[in-house]
Order: structure tokens, then sequence, then C-alpha cells
């Protein structure tokens, strides 16, 4: 691909169009960076601004900047739906994502891992089961990393592992997976997608250019996920969750049955959904060319990630978890059901066109309280408050304070939102430390007024 002297606009300038605009220059483009944002909501991204080479539009986005580009690269945040997008569609100017744009200067295989939730968690645990067999990794994609920062990058690997979202399948073409997973799917991102098809259509993206040779790894126990394999061109291999611990595979040209449940059986993160990463990420490893002891070693010392039912402190007897990338009601749901003892859980943020509803029989046999934050506070009060005392908070402090006050010795105090954190913080790992920072802050209050 040549983009030498080529007119090319980067959409969006936070992580990846930051990434994006270095690696374009650094090949000659000729850059032209828009972002809605005025310039003093800029932040990091400051070098990139005052950079000569680079020509920079903030504000709002002008139609005719767009139809004057060689190449479009959207970043993931950026619908490609937005008007002056489909203007510049309209007239043949080609649109991509940075994904795609990577994967045509990556001559590595590529293993990519999408699906509602448990995305990181089973990139990550993947990226050390190919690193603990042996192979250089590189690790990356909506997990935070963008792509084409390892191809801008000096340092090459032997394998790519990325976590694709459903944004960043919507602008691939030529993109390939050579082991691609889907975990599940379930409701998220509704105020972007017109309704559950469309989202589930983004999903399935990731199978597009995989050919007989390349793998699909599938969870077989999720119903969305089992009626969309027919179309998938690859070599199918499905993983089920049983009722008790453990998974049923489908195929065992990778693994045989008896092995896998040998490997999973050292694996120490709790709940149904993480033994599917487990066994998602297992299944994705060996068919990349890990081994099994590499993969067993990773499974064995893999501790979890932070923000993801991650437990923080015990304060008289109260057990605090930060879950604050549970940002939809499918991964609330499955925080709940991990518990077994009575759960105050506190809950909102950005309404991403959650249907909280969904969450009232778990929300019954679990939590004996909810605490409200944010703007959602009032739709998520509307739709559950009937079932459980609601108490409205004003910051996370106040939450945790709240949440404090109603549970007893032997309880949970669960952070898990059900919603973007964007309206009170910068990332759901921001909302999560102010989280941990207010329990902190407790501990200390306790000790003081002892
Ligand atoms: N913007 C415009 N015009 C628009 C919309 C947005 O100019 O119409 C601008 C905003 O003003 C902002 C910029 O676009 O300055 C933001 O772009 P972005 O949201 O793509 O931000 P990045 O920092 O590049 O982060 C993206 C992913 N963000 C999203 O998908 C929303 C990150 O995933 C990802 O880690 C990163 O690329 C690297 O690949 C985050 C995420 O929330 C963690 N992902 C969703 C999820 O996991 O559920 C999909």
């Amino acid at each position: 691909m040549k983009l030498e002297n080529k007119n090319i606009l980067v959409v969006g300038l936070g992580v990846t169009g930051v990434a994006t605009a270095r690696f374009l220059i650094n090949r000659g483009a000729s850059v032209t960076v828009t972002d809605q944002k005025k310039e003093q909501e800029t932040g990091s991204e400051e070098p990139l601004i005052r950079n000569p080479g680079i020509r920079m539009e903030l504000g709002p986005h002008r139609i005719e900047t767009f139809e004057r580009a060689d190449l479009i690269v959207v970043s993931p945040g950026v619908s490609h739906t937005i008007l002056p997008i489909r203007r510049a569609k309209e007239q043949g100017i080609p649109v991509i994502g940075e994904i795609e744009l990577a994967s045509r200067f990556i001559t590595e295989p590529i293993v990519a891992v999408t699906g509602t939730n448990g995305k990181t968690t089973t990139t990550t645990l993947l990226g050390k089961m190919l690193e603990d067999s042996g192979l250089k990794v590189f690790v990356g994609g909506n997990i935070g990393n963008p792509l084409i920062a390892y191809v801008d990058g000096e340092e090459k690997a032997e394998i790519v592992v990325i976590e694709v979202s459903s944004f960043q399948l919507d602008t691939i073409d030529t993109f390939r997976a050579n082991v691609a997973v889907l975990l599940n799917i379930t409701e998220d991102h509704m105020d972007r997608y017109p309704d559950l098809d469309a989202y589930t259509k983004s999903k399935t993206r990731i199978f597009k250019n995989q050919q007989y040779n390349d793998t699909a790894v599938l969870n077989g126990s999720d119903p969305v996920v089992r009626s969309l394999s027919r179309d998938i061109l690859s070599r199918k291999v499905f993983f089920s969750s049983k009722e008790e611990k453990g998974v049923a595979i489908s195929d065992e040209s990778i693994i045989s049955q008896e092995n896998m449940s040998q490997l999973l059986a050292d694996f120490k993160l709790p709940g149904k959904h993480n033994m599917e990463n487990a066994a998602a990420a297992s299944l994705a490893a060996l068919a990349a060319g890990g081994t099994f002891e590499g993969v067993r070693t990773a499974l064995r010392k893999f501790k979890g990630l932070p923000h993801r039912l991650e437990y923080i402190d015990t304060l008289k007897g109260i057990d605090f978890f930060d879950d604050s990338k549970a940002t939809n009601v499918d991964s609330v749901a499955k925080a709940l059901e991990t518990f077994e003892r009575p759960v105050v859980l506190i809950m909102g943020g950005r309404n991403k066109g959650s249907k909280f509803h969904t969450l009232r029989d778990l929300i019954d046999r679990h939590t004996k309280e909810l605490i409200v934050i944010g703007e959602a506070k009032e739709d998520i009060k509307a739709e559950l408050g009937d079932i459980k005392p609601v108490e409205t908070a004003t910051s996370m402090e106040d939450a945790v304070f709240k949440a404090y006050n109603a549970a007893k010795p032997g309880d949970i105090v669960l952070l898990s939102p059900a919603c973007a954190s964007f309206d009170m913080y910068n990332s759901y790992a921001q909302r999560g430390e102010d989280f941990c920072r207010a329990v902190a802050k407790q501990k200390i209050d306790d000790k003081t007024t002892a």
C-alpha cells in the first residue's frame, strides 16, 4: 500500500488517531487530523498538534476536508455513519479503520479476539500463553495499545494478538485473522447501533476474510454465537460451559477433551464466564502454535485484571470489589451470579441505551440495596427501584460511604456500573481507581473514629 504523498485524513485525536498520524507521517503521507473537540480540550496529544507536518482541524468536522482526502482513517469512537464520512463514501473515497490500515503492513500471523464481554481478559491470557510457549508476542488493539503503533515500532514479534471491538470491525476490509475468537454476544452499545442484529453483524465481521485453513473459536453456550456460525468458512471449534466446572469442546483436532479438562482444572478465577474465557484463550493459543506446557503455565499464574471483579479490601467484615469494567448489563449479571452473599451494588454512569430491567431477577436474588450515581441514576431507579431500596449518591466517595453503611459484616460492596464512565471520568479505569481511593479513605476514617 503506497502512502507517500497521499492526502490522508485521520478522524479522531485519541490514542488511535495520534498513533495513526505518527505512522502516516513516518511513511511520507500528507496528514490532516480532524477532531470535533476544541483546542482547549486537548491533553496528552498536544505535541502532535504542534507538529508542523500535520494539518490540524479542531472543532466541528468540515465536510469539504473529508471530500478532499485520498484516504480516510477513522478512530473506533467515531461512527462510520456520520454525515461527512457518508458524503466521502458517496464520492468513492476509501474509508478504513486503523486495524485495517495496520493489518496491510503485518505479515505475522494474527490472532483476534472479540465478544461483548471478556475480551481483555481473554486477549491478555492468550498473549501470556503464547509467551510462555516461547514465542515473541505483540498484544494490543482495543485493549488500549493501537495495532498501528506495532507496525510503526522497531520491535517485531512472531505473532500478533489483538482485542478487536465491533467499532473496529465496522471499518475493516481485507483484515484477516488466522485465528478468530468470538466469546459471546449480548446487548451493548445500543447508542451506536440501531439494534442487536446490527451489533451482531459487526461482531461477525471478525470471520470476514478467514480461509479454510484458519480457525474460528466459538462459544457454543451462547445462542447468538451458535446461530451465526454456519456462515463461517474456517475450521470451527466450539467450547461450551458445563454446569459443573469445565467446558466441553466440539472438536478434538486442537486438544483432546481430557487434556482440556486437565488444563482448566488449574485455573483459579471465579465464575463460569472466566472458565469460558480460559477455554477460548487455550484453544486459540494452541491453534496459533502455543504449547500445552505454555498454556498450562499461563493458566496457573494468571490472577485476573484490574477493575474486573477485583477484590480490593475488607472493612469490618465487608468485602469491597471493583468491577468498574462492567459497562453493560450482561457483565453486571455475571458479577452478581458469582456471589452467594448479599451485595450492596453501586451502579450508574453514562447510559449506553441499556435495558437495566433485564437485571430485575438477579437484583432481587443477590442484592440488598442499590446505590446509584451519575447521569443514569434516574433511569436505573425507574427500572429497578421497586425491587430493592435505592439511594442516590453525588460522588464515588458518597456512594462508597452509603454502600458501607447499608452493608453488614459478611456482605459485599460491589461497584459494577452497567454504564460507561464518561459522564464523570476519562475511563472505566479512572472510575475504578476513584472507587479504590474512596474505600481507602473510608478505612482511614474508620481508624480515626475508632
Ligand atoms: N470524535 C470526533 N468525531 C466524532 C466522534 C468522536 O472527532 O464523531 C473524537 C473525540 O472528540 C475524541 C476522539 O474522537 O477526541 C476519540 O476517539 P476514540 O474514542 O476512538 O478514542 P481512542 O483513544 O482512539 O480509543 C480507541 C477505543 N475507543 C473506543 O472504541 C470508544 C479504545 O477502546 C481503544 O483502547 C483504543 O482506541 C486503542 O485501540 C476503549 C473502549 O471503550 C477502551 N472500547 C469499547 C469497548 O471496549 O466496549 C469499544
